[in-house]
């Protein structure tokens, strides 16, 4: 069979984000793990041209919520060219029966145990709505199909070397989507960071994990390194904050070639950290954390929520003075969303905080679904849109820069200076995170189709 899979996307920001830096593994993973007597195609619906009068017969979704609506739309309109569609994904996992009426067949949590029996289930013509993934075991897990990502992304060499992470923070579905903590043998992780088939020598340089918490196992990860310390590479991962009271592991990371952490600190606020359950983030050591990392000359990239119950607007726009003081080289800004399957949205519509009428498009990190508790809803849009221009005023994201290129080894401050640049630019074009309040005309969902028009093969 032919079967083209899309990862599909929504526009997050007014215009112009059409290219993407670095892709997700999720397409290409899928890709590797499909029986090799099917072909198969990759699609980014952010860079990529879909074509709706496509010659395969499966088309293969995978979305996040604040995607769904695209998604949909997609479905629907291959659909309406009798196309198979099935989709996977955190999503669909956690919103099955919205998700059947679109597509012919999901697939809820991990796809390794069930992608090839649901194509094989298309062949023989006994399709079943609904295929059941479970935490996969790790060993034997193919290279993912870098062959199959068009060019025009700038870093290519995505990695997944573990699944899943001991915290249970309570806005992040991992927890219930990737449960336990599972880890690839070493040597298969270390084949992967050695794929050299790529045109240009920062494609083959650097390897960025898409892990969720990549150090959490120090035997592990320190093995791992080790491994990595010949092959030269410049990495990047996610990781926990503790990683900064380990200088051996530190020392390694460096001497392995990292380049980049990105840490969930979340918040400065005590409260709010209470509220996010983050309990392994200590206010009063995010400074010398962050300093332990970046002696090291490695960036530290760290994500901020905006939202939770103890915020304010001051406390929000405040985060961009706070991130500057602690040291960050790139900070990344979300709005606090209330995703299915975490226990933030359970504690939310237990309390008739959720605003139903909000629909997925909402939920793209950069947008409010519920009712904050000490602000409204617009003053929560408000703060973090002033917090994140503010954060990449020209003038702060200069100092980063600058910061870095005193501070910082090649590799990362290459990084730094291209994302401080990109968010800075966008900030003087005035390119802000769409405000989807404002455009609730944005991509309106085309009727569902009925369940009786849905063709089976
Ligand atoms: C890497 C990662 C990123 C990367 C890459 C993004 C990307 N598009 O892939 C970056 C850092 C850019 C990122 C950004 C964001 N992310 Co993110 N990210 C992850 C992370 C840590 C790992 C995902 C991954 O690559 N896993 C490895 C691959 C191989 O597995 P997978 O994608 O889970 O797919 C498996 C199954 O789901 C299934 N499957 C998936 N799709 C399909 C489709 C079909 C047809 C089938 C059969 C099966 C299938 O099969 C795969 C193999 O088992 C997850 C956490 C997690 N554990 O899932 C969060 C996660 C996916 N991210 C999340 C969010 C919210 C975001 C942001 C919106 C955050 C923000 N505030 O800005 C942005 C969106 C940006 C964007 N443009 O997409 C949420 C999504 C929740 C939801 N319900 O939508 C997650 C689950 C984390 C969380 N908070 O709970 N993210
Ligand atoms: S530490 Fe990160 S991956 Fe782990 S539960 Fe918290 S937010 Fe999710």
């Amino acid at each position: 069979m032919k079967i083209d899979i899309i990862i599909a996307y929504v526009q997050r920001y007014e215009f112009g984000h059409e290219r993407d830096f670095v892709p997700p593994i999720t397409g290409i993973h899928l890709a590797a793990i499909t029986p090799a007597e099917h072909d198969v195609r990759v699609f980014h619906q952010q860079i990529d041209k879909l074509d709706y009068e496509t010659d395969a017969d499966v088309i293969a979704i995978s979305f996040f919520s604040g995607f769904a609506v695209a998604a949909y739309n997609l479905a629907v309109e291959f659909k309406k060219r009798g196309k198979l569609v099935v989709a996977g994904g955190p999503h669909v996992t956690y919103c099955q029966e919205e998700a059947l009426t679109y597509f012919d067949a999901i697939v809820t949590g991990e796809a390794e145990n069930v992608w090839p029996a649901l194509l094989q289930d298309i062949e023989y013509g006994q399709l079943q709505p609904i295929y059941a993934g479970s935490p996969c075991d790790m060993t034997n897990l193919p290279t993912p199909r870098y062959d199959l990502l068009p060019n025009r992304f700038f870093i290519k060499k995505v990695i997944q070397a573990t699944r899943g992470c001991p915290f249970s923070c309570s806005f992040c579905t991992v927890p219930s989507l990737n449960p336990g903590f599972r880890l690839r043998p070493v040597e298969d992780v270390v084949r992967d960071a050695s794929y050299d088939q790529f045109p240009h020598w920062w494609q083959r340089k650097i390897v960025w994990f898409w892990d969720d918490n990549l150090t959490i196992k120090r035997p592990y990860i320190r093995q791992l390194l080790t491994e990595m310390v010949p092959l030269k590479k410049w990495w990047l991962t996610q990781a926990s904050m503790d990683i900064a009271k380990d200088p051996e592991l530190l020392d390694l990371m460096k001497a392995s070639g990292c380049i980049g952490v990105f840490l969930g600190i979340e918040s400065f606020g005590v409260e709010s950290l209470a509220d996010a359950n983050k309990k392994q983030n200590k206010i009063a050591n995010y400074k010398e954390a962050v300093k332990a990392i970046r002696k090291r000359g490695i960036a530290v990239m760290a994500g901020f929520i905006a939202g939770f119950d103890h915020d304010d607007e001051q406390s929000i726009i405040n985060m961009a003075d706070q991130l500057m003081e602690i040291g960050i080289d790139v900070p990344f800004l979300s709005i606090m969303t209330p995703f299915r399957g975490t226990p933030i949205y359970t504690k939310l519509e237990m309390e008739g905080r959720m605003l139903p009428e909000r629909s997925w498009n909402f939920y793209n990190g950069y947008n409010v679904a519920f009712k904050p508790k000490k602000i409204t809803q617009t003053q929560l849009l408000e703060a973090h849109r002033a917090l994140w221009k503010k954060s990449f005023s020209p003038q702060y994201s200069f100092k980063r820069i600058l910061r870095g290129a005193f501070t910082l080894r090649l590799g990362a401050f290459l990084m730094s200076f291209f994302m401080n640049s990109f968010y800075s630019l966008k900030r003087v074009r005035k390119n802000y995170p769409i405000d989807m309040s404002k455009r609730v005309d944005f991509i309106k969902l085309t009727q569902p189709l009925k369940t009786a028009e849905r063709k089976v093969a």
